[in-house]
């Protein structure tokens, strides 16, 4: 049966307790029509003067009205989270498909069909709340179950591994990437010293690296990105039998990144632009949706992989342990308030329930300490639980009391245990088999500050990422690493990290060094390095293509295509593609050199959406130019819609260009323009008898999303 976000048992005579409290909240923030009240309920007399002495004279202290304005106020902030600062949130549900009741004893993956509520919040690590959305940063992807035992946290992040393996190099690792301590620079971007200084030094986030200087740091779309447990888990069924797990959230729109020039283009136009997009998607009813998978190893299999699951930088490819899919994840509403629920959202990996169980991964371990205790200091003290947003839907029953900003009214006089004052009968919790039982792992081992030789393995699985990327994603990789070393100031820190990369392929390794004045990368001068471990096991894969981006391909729903017009507009062509789009789901806005309307060859009025200014082609997934040889003239004359066609075309947009618009790219200096037409870019002409096919070819093209293998990008000046 479906849970529902309501209290459970504790439901009473009065009625639902949830339902009534939003009433009594409604009442309160609503208040009496056309009247503003202080806290405390009384009526404002004014809310545009203080009280003075005279109409001219001094403000009163006695003035409880302004003063008590004036403190909230002052007070309205709380402090930012230390990591993750920046993000954006939802509502929704999780409905299990696949039951998995001979893996873990969790309710909430018993029955086929059931529905458990979420929140999900995505963010960006690096930068501080204000910070822009599309930055090169790892994506946090933490989503919260309200099941029926208790709240269950799956805070994770769009990449399947981490930088380090012990949470005692944690503080060291944020420290380093963000802004520099003395000038506070730069903001939310990896691309500086310290942070390069610290990973040149530390081996074991090569792997991380890899994925960081990846497209998957530069999503699209949170719609359009995937989630990773990154920790391997421990399932838990009824028997008290455990396998690990692993845990994927797959997102159906695809696995879709942006250009890099796009990406710090984006951060300055819109800084919101994630935020907006996942808004936008939900308001119009596009819910995004994910499937979630799990990767199960029986026990007896996890030393035969080549490498330790316990270590964080490692994954387990989809190649040798698939991942099987058991439901999927909807987010259909968004908040009501940010900071009620997206700001005090508070997760935590140690909220577990029944069923679910951690593994003795040291990252993990450190992460179970860190999270309740940043709490203390983000949220004011020990009943963060009783916000709105943090509550569970199951009874909760204990005996803490007090606390700052306590809700909850207990009643009587007994909080201890054992106790027989409280219903008169004796009340003992002690042991027995009930309620979340800790998976019984035997352990018998001297107490040990040192790092497991099975983590040793510090390159492979970074040459396998390597390995699976496609021609462009890896020019890409190049690309990201040249940028980033190229803002490093010290030119040691620059070689250490090519050092570090010989180790992992020795082309790139030699291409990232080409631009940066340093010395070919040394391979040996890496290895003898404190923090050089002598890898002891090799990777059982030379490739995994689940790793690529490039395999995502397929509906081209809620993407965004431009069309760009001006006076004298031939709408034959575009009415057909436009309706094809519009089928396909795809969202449509006509942009132009002002706002209003535009008057078309036959003399049609054409609303505008946007003006070249205000939307520009970094806003949109695909370009479509109609014919008119008047309306081609005049946006071959405006520089700004040049521009908007040229970027459009250096990041790699589909692009369709109909009758005398195809001179437009021509015109624009876009090299190559027509012979043949380059990739992703669709060349018609206004025949109706070609019309449909046009709008196919330009849905195809659009489906690929990027076509990063266009040719000669390089060359467009935009
Ligand atoms: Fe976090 N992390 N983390 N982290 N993390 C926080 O908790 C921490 C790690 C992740 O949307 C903080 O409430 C330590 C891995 C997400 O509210 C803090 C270590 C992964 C979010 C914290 C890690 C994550 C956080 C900051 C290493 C991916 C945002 C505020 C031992 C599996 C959750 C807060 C949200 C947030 C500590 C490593 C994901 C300081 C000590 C690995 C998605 O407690």
């Amino acid at each position: 049966m479906a849970s529902s976000r309501s209290e459970g048992s504790r439901k009473s005579k009065a009625g639902d307790p949830v339902a009534n409290r939003q009433k009594q909240l409604e009442a309160f923030t609503q208040g009496p029509e056309n009247q503003l009240t202080t806290n405390h309920g009384v009526v404002l007399p004014d809310n545009h003067n203080s009280l003075k002495a005279g109409l001219r004279g001094p403000s009163l202290l006695e003035d409880f009205i302004l003063r008590e304005k004036i403190t909230h106020f002052d007070h309205e902030r709380i402090p930012e989270r230390v990591v993750h600062a920046r993000g954006a949130a939802a509502h929704g549900y999780f409905e299990l498909t696949r039951p998995l009741v001979e893996y873990t004893k969790a309710d909430f993956l018993q029955e086929h069909g059931s529905r458990t509520p979420v929140f999900v919040r995505f963010s960006t690590v690096v930068g501080s709340r204000g910070s822009a959305d599309t930055v090169r940063d790892v994506r946090g992807f933490a989503v919260k179950f309200y099941t029926r035992e208790g709240n269950y946290d799956l805070v994770g992040n769009n990449m399947p591994v981490f930088f380090i393996q012990d949470a005692m190099k944690f503080p060291d690792l944020v420290h380093a990437i963000k802004p520099e301590p003395h000038h506070e620079m730069p903001q939310a971007s990896s691309a500086h010293d310290t942070f390069w200084d610290f990973v040149s030094l530390m081996p074991e986030s090569s792997h991380m690296l890899m994925w960081l200087m990846s497209d998957r740091a530069i999503p699209r779309s949170y719609r359009m990105m995937e989630g990773f447990g990154v920790h391997t888990f421990r399932f838990v069924n009824a028997r008290g039998a455990s396998h690990f797990v692993k845990f994927h959230w797959r997102p159906k729109l695809g696995k879709h990144a942006l250009a890099w020039d796009e990406a710090q283009k984006l951060a300055g136009k819109d800084p919101d632009f994630h935020r907006r997009d996942l808004w936008e998607a939900i308001d119009r009813g596009d819910f995004p949706e994910w499937e979630l998978g799990v990767q199960l190893i029986a026990e007896d299999r996890a030393d035969k992989l080549g490498f330790d699951l316990l270590d964080p930088t490692k994954l387990v490819p989809e190649e040798i342990v698939p991942v099987t899919v058991i439901g999927r994840m909807v987010l259909n509403r968004n908040p009501e308030n940010f900071f009620a629920e997206t700001e005090q959202v508070a997760f935590h990996p140690g909220h577990v329930v029944p069923g679910i169980d951690f593994t003795n991964d040291p990252l993990l371990q450190g992460r179970l300490f860190s999270y309740l205790d940043t709490q203390l200091s983000r949220l004011g003290g020990p009943n963060f639980h009783e916000l709105p947003i943090n509550r569970g839907v199951c009874p909760m029953h204990n005996l803490q009391r007090g606390g700052m900003h306590r809700m909850t009214i207990q009643r009587g006089r007994v909080s201890y245990e054992p106790n027989t004052l409280a219903n008169g009968s004796e009340f003992r919790v002690d042991g027995g088999e009930q309620g979340f039982q800790s998976m019984a792992e035997a352990m018998e081992s001297p107490k040990i500050r040192r790092r497991s030789p099975s983590f040793d393995d510090h390159f492979s699985q970074a040459t396998l990422f390597w390995n699976s990327q496609s021609a462009a994603e890896k020019e890409h990789l190049i690309a990201a690493f040249q940028f980033e070393l190229s803002r490093v100031d010290t030119p040691a820190i620059r070689q250490r990290v090519v050092d570090n990369l010989a180790h992992v392929d020795a082309r790139l390794a030699r291409k990232v060094a080409e631009p940066l004045g340093i010395g070919p990368p040394d391979a040996r001068a890496a290895a003898g390095r404190a923090g050089y471990r002598e890898p002891r096991a090799k990777q059982m894969l030379e490739m995994a293509p689940s790793l690529s981006m490039e395999t995502s391909g397929g509906s081209i729903a809620t993407r965004k295509v431009a069309v760009l017009m001006a006076a004298g507009v031939e709408l034959g062509a575009f009415k057909v593609i436009q309706q094809a789009l519009v089928d396909a789901g795809a969202t449509i806005k006509v942009v132009a050199a002002h706002l209003g309307f535009i008057a078309s060859s036959s003399g049609q009025q054409v609303p505008i959406d946007h003006t070249f200014l205000n939307a520009p082609s970094v806003m949109f997934d695909a370009v479509l130019v109609p014919g008119g040889a008047a309306a081609a003239q005049a946006l071959m004359q405006d520089g700004d819609a040049v521009h908007f066609v040229l970027e459009a075309y250096k990041h790699c947009k589909p692009l369709c260009l109909i009758g005398e618009s195809v001179e437009l790219l021509r015109a624009a200096g876009v090299p190559q323009a027509d012979a043949p037409a380059p990739a992703g870019v669709i060349l018609g002409t206004n025949e109706p008898t070609t019309r449909q096919q046009l709008g196919q070819d330009f849905i195809a093209a659009i489906g690929k999303h990027r076509h990063w293998s266009r040719a000669l990008v390089e060359l467009v000046p935009a």
